[in-house]
């Protein structure tokens, strides 16, 4: 099951430039960053309400966010939403004939499991999938 917009992802240039706008912007200061190695980016999450905004700049050229900035410019890159059972919805939307952009769920920042959906199949928006991880 799909519940809320856990986060959107926004990609920046300038991690903390970004960070000393939307802090003025939401009138809160971030409560975490980090690092994703694995994704080569560094984030930073604000909480507004139920959801989150999260910052995102790539660590170097191969990143996906240094990718899509340097195609779109920076900008709303995905939108999380949280699921129940990752595993479950993953099977689901593959048998519905969705792309996948990995086939296992993968750690993801803010102690996630994480699977995106390409955008070519959500109307040109990256989706992600996102299940807390249980410690
Ligand atoms: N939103 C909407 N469209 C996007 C996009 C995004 N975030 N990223 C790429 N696209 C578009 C490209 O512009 C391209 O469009 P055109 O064909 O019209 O030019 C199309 O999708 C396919 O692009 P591509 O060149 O085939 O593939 P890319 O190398 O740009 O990769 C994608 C795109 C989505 C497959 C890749 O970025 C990916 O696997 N993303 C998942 C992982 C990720 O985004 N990690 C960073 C965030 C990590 C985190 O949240 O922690």
């Amino acid at each position: 099951m799909f519940k809320n917009v856990e986060h959107i992802g926004i990609a920046v240039r300038d991690l903390q430039a970004a960070s000393e706008v939307y802090t003025k912007l939401l009138n809160i200061k971030p409560y975490k960053s980090e690092e994703v190695e694995s994704e080569r980016v560094a984030t930073l999450f604000f909480k507004t309400g139920s959801t989150k905004i999260e910052l995102l700049q790539g660590l170097d050229e191969t990143s996906a966010i240094s990718k899509f900035i340097i195609k779109k410019g920076e900008g709303i890159h995905h939108i999380a939403f949280e699921v129940e059972d990752i595993g479950k919805e993953m099977a689901r939307l593959k048998s519905e004939g969705f792309q996948l952009l990995n086939e296992e769920p993968k750690e993801g920042a803010d102690n996630k499991l994480i699977c995106f959906v390409h955008p070519k199949d959500a109307g040109g928006v990256l989706i992600e999938l996102c299940q807390e991880k249980k410690l």
